[in-house]
């Protein structure tokens, strides 16, 4: 047995014990939160609750929020009120089965999960959470062929030239959003960030397949991700790390002279149509419901290049974007043109933040805020605290008026430690994970902009969570009518939740159902039903109804029409093209290809086309040669093409990949490369 009680999965802890415990994590995790420090900046000064907070204040606030509830994440069901006897740790009471979705029904909404440093997207059904499908983004993958064919291979080539020295490998995927209209999904598209560079994709929700990637320049790493709402006017890519442009070795001496911007795509051509350069940095986004604004967190505005730097003043900013002066000042040509990109000056003494109507805003938040998140009615825009135990709600009217942006600052409930990201479920509470108590805090907005600053009346019950919740999404939270029935909280830890899988631990992604609101339980009404392992590493999610999501369950022709051809088996057959090419076409279907067998002669540029000609759904055949590293996934209706050098004589055996028919393992046909001197 060892010291460490966490690796014994059998034994119900010792609450005396656990209580100690927690305070020793507790302890550590605050050891690494940086004291305050007084502002030197008189017209800074703000009341901001919290920052007189002190090292123990925090632990002794910790232990005191909803009464026991600060055993983050070691109760062992203590909090349990419906009285469960499971003794499963904080686990709800089985009461509410509706999450349990039975064999041959479906889930009611469509989750897509990003998948952080896998660079991928999952389409998670919510509410039985099941993995349905992974979307591959920015790298390649066998399992649907992805970055095989030419098609998407030249869309992870076209965005890969930007700032890469070696060729980029991989994607750091944190923010999935939803193409909108009339502030609902509209199921067109999603978008997702590479926080691993400054690449933006778009998802193609007719196919669930990648189209296209591009990587905006002048920005090293794209990390926030929004739409323009209400009707996705404008897809936002928020650039975080601040580096020197040009970025060529010449001057990096001054990181004040560094650059991070706020970038806005096309979300039609995915192209770059402006940027606005910030002081400080960029680090989440959300817009306003009337497409006149933008939000976006900082945690830099020091411009420091270390973790003591950036965590060294009391307050950081939102910026608010005003859009229509952004386009005026693009319009009237008051940009600098940099890498091919108007770049708007935002910075806060900029001839264009003097007038009436400033480009960017910079309202002053509580330390590094994280979370930026407007409710669904857009009146209002969240900031959460992060270092601070507060969540700042600013009042997007007020603030559009007020001359001093501080004004707009309607709101600041003191809700835990460590808030990080809030979402909503329009009922007019928010939710709000709370990364160090390990805890969602669910409180109400109006009760929050009614109370003084700093108070934590407004909140109206708080839930364990296991352990250290990064993001939490409620149903279709980004809309202006969530659904409000659930809600997930992406865990970065999971501890002791699952049978072990050696040291590298999954993440725990807990579903919570939120659709009842009850003042009387220490929850508000919260229940966690069900915990789920996740590969590494979601950071977020969007959930939206499946009658808004209307994939094709076959390809449509007309789709590709003009630039790949249908080839039928009759049209099978090898085409010499020049001297050193040759062109083989083929169709695939049950249980054979178009030709059972084809030959080409070394040296020759093999461009090789195949349809599956099936019309049914789910028929999908592969045809793979793996000494030439050729793997493609072809849907029914569907045309890949690949172009290879048959280097080397030889018989070469090509089959499919995907089990098909009985007679799958028949499906086979011979490629015969003969040497060029024969
Ligand atoms: S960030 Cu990961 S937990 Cu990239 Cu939205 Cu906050
Ligand atoms: Cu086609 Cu297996």
């Amino acid at each position: 047995m060892t010291e460490d009680s966490d690796t014994d999965q059998d034994t119900v802890p010792d609450p005396e014990e656990v209580v100690q415990r927690h305070e020793r994590q507790l302890d550590a995790a605050l050891a690494e939160v940086q004291e305050p420090t007084p502002s030197t900046d008189e017209s800074l000064d703000l009341e901001l609750p919290g920052l007189e907070l002190h090292r123990r204040d925090f632990v002794k606030a910790g232990a005191a929020t909803g009464a026991m509830a600060g055993l983050a994440g070691c109760s062992g069901g203590l909090l349990d009120s419906g009285g469960s006897d499971s003794g499963s740790n904080g686990g709800g009471t089985g009461a509410n089965t509706d999450y349990h979705v039975p064999p041959g029904e479906k889930d009611t909404y469509y989750g897509f999960w990003s998948g952080g440093h896998s660079g991928e997207v999952r389409v998670v059904g919510v509410p039985s959470m099941r993995e349905i499908r992974r979307i591959p983004v920015f790298q390649k993958e066998g399992g649907v062929g992805y970055g095989h064919d030419e098609k998407t291979k030249q869309v992870l080539e076209e965005g890969g030239d930007i700032g890469s020295v070696a060729g980029y490998e991989w994607g750091d995927s944190h923010h999935p959003v939803l193409s909108e209209t009339d502030g609902d999904y509209d199921g067109r598209w999603l978008f997702i960030n590479d926080k691993g560079s400054g690449r933006v994709a778009r998802i193609d929700l007719k196919y669930f397949e990648t189209d296209a990637i591009t990587d905006v320049p002048n920005m090293q790493a794209c990390h926030g991700m929004a739409v323009q709402s209400p009707d996705t006017e404008y897809v936002y890519g928020i650039g975080e790390f601040r580096v020197p442009i040009p970025n060529d070795g010449t001057d990096y001496d001054d990181p004040d002279d560094y650059w991070s911007v706020f970038a806005a795509l096309d979300p039609e051509t995915m192209t770059v149509e402006w940027q606005v350069r910030v002081d400080g940095n960029l680090d989440n986004a959300d817009t306003g419901k009337d497409g006149e604004w933008a939000f976006a967190t900082g945690y830099n505005k020091e411009h420091a290049v270390d973790a003591e730097g950036m965590t060294h003043d009391d307050r950081d900013f939102m910026k608010a974007f005003n859009i229509p002066a952004i386009e005026a000042a693009v319009e009237a040509g008051n940009y600098e043109e940099v890498n091919g990109v108007p770049v708007v000056d935002g910075r806060q003494d900029s001839q264009l933040n003097q007038g009436d109507d400033p480009v960017v805003k910079y309202v002053p938040t509580p330390k590094s805020p994280h979370g930026c998140d407007v409710e669904p009615q857009g009146r209002y825009v969240t900031a959460s605290g992060k270092l601070s135990p507060t969540v700042t709600i600013v009042d997007i009217d007020e603030l559009a008026d007020a001359s001093d942006p501080a004004e707009a600052i309607v709101g600041q409930p003191k809700v835990g430690l460590g808030p990080l990201h809030t979402t909503f479920d329009g009922r007019g509470n928010a939710y709000t994970t709370l990364f160090i108590d390990s805890q969602v805090a669910k409180w109400d907005i109006e009760a929050a902009v009614d109370a003084e600053k700093g108070s934590t009346d407004p909140i109206s019950g708080k839930i364990d969570v296991h352990y250290n919740p990064g993001h939490l999404q409620a149903v279709e939270s980004e809309t202006t009518d969530p659904a409000g029935d659930w809600l997930i909280s992406l865990n970065k830890l999971s501890k002791d939740r699952f049978i072990s899988t050696g040291p590298i631990h999954p993440d725990n992604d807990q579903l919570i159902d939120i659709s009842e609101d009850a003042s009387s339980s220490a929850t508000g009404g919260m229940e966690l039903v069900a915990d789920h392992p996740v590969h590494p590493e979601p950071h977020d999610c969007v959930v939206a109804h499946r009658d808004k999501i209307n994939p094709n369950n076959v390809w449509d022709r007309a789709d590709y029409e003009g630039e790949k051809p249908f080839v039928t088996q009759d049209a099978s057959g090898v085409e010499r093209t020049g001297d050193q090419s040759v062109e083989v076409q083929m169709s695939s279907s049950r249980s054979q290809f178009g030709l059972q067998e084809f030959t080409v002669q070394e040296g020759d540029e093999v461009s090789l086309t195949v349809t599956n000609i099936e019309d049914v759904r789910d028929i999908i055949h592969g045809l793979a040669i793996p000494q030439y590293g050729i793997n493609l996934a072809i849907a029914p209706q569907d045309t890949r093409q690949v172009t290879f050098e048959a280097s080397e004589p030889g018989v070469y055996w090509v089959y499919c990949t995907f089990f098909c028919s009985a007679l799958h393992l028949e499906m086979r046909s011979r490629m015969i490369v003969e040497p060029s001197d024969s």
